[in-house]
């Protein structure tokens, strides 16, 4: 049976969720998100080079450790969020979304009935290759699994009314850097129409209710306290830079570190 969904459980009980995007295709990198303590992983597709298998590989390291697994998909094509599901991930996250119906096509494909309309098969990694009990398994499934829609075209945030009204979405989670360039500010840091626009989407949650709201936090684009997006209601972060840029950094510093012992 799949795990308890760590993100899920602390959306629920009103707690922050932290997570980290992994763009290296490693089960490794899951490992150590996990020891650093974050509650999930957004294993992207979206812009890396990952092969399914190691996708599967990394839902695996997840398993094996208390963070969840989420993926982002490089599309929103049914086809391809029923294969990220198949392999055992805990959730989506969908990239540019841009209406409520995208978002209602990727909960039918995510979510077993009545819930969804999701492709049957009682042999994929996800059901443990042949589920004793297949029902149960689409209950758990359909209670452990999340939607994160993310919310970073400005259509989206027109729309965000519909869009976080969708039955299913856990998550409206938003994208500063796409959002910066679809409002035309892009390379403009905390622009004053990005504050609007991710005001825009906190009021009508706060208003509707329902799914809850996320961003990417500590972002070049736009980097207000996290305090203060804790206060308005964000419950969902995903922490800047990624795990290749820190990496980068990291090393570089040792470089340096190096360099300055050998000037002295
Ligand atoms: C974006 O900002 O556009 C993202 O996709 C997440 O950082
Ligand atoms: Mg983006």
């Amino acid at each position: 049976m799949m795990k308890t969904n760590r993100v899920k459980k602390l959306l629920n009980s009103g707690r922050l969720a932290v997570g980290q995007w992994v763009g290296l295709c490693d089960p490794a990198v899951v490992e150590i998100m996990a020891l650093a303590g974050y509650d999930f992983v957004a294993i992207d597709l979206e812009h890396t080079m990952f092969d399914l298998q190691t996708v599967e590989n990394m839902v695996r390291a997840a398993e094996a450790t208390e963070i969840t697994s989420l993926v982002r998909v490089s599309s929103l094509d049914p086809k391809m969020i029923l294969r990220i599901m198949e392999c055992g991930a805990q959730g989506v996250f969908l990239p540019h979304v841009r209406t409520a119906d995208e978002v209602k096509l990727a909960v039918d494909a995510a979510k077993y009935w009545p819930e969804g309309d999701r492709g049957i098969s009682g042999v994929t990694r996800a059901a443990r290759y042949l589920a004793p009990d297949f029902m149960a398994h689409t209950r758990v499934s359909n209670e452990e699994t999340m939607i994160i829609a993310m919310i970073e075209e400005a259509e989206a945030v027109e729309r965000i009314d519909e869009i976080l009204a969708v039955d299913g979405l856990d998550v409206a989670f938003i994208g500063p850097a796409d959002l910066a360039r679809s409002l035309g500010i892009l390379g403009r840091k905390n622009h004053p129409r990005m504050a609007e626009a991710v005001d825009r989407v906190i009021e009508t949650h706060r208003r509707l209710e329902k799914a809850h709201i996320g961003i990417a936090c500590f972002h070049s684009m736009y980097d207000p306290p996290l305090e203060t997006l804790i206060n308005k209601g964000i419950r969902c972060v995903t922490t800047s830079p990624t795990d290749t840029a820190l990496l980068l950094r990291a090393c570089r510093e040792q470089v340096q570190m190096a360099r300055e012992a050998e000037r002295k």
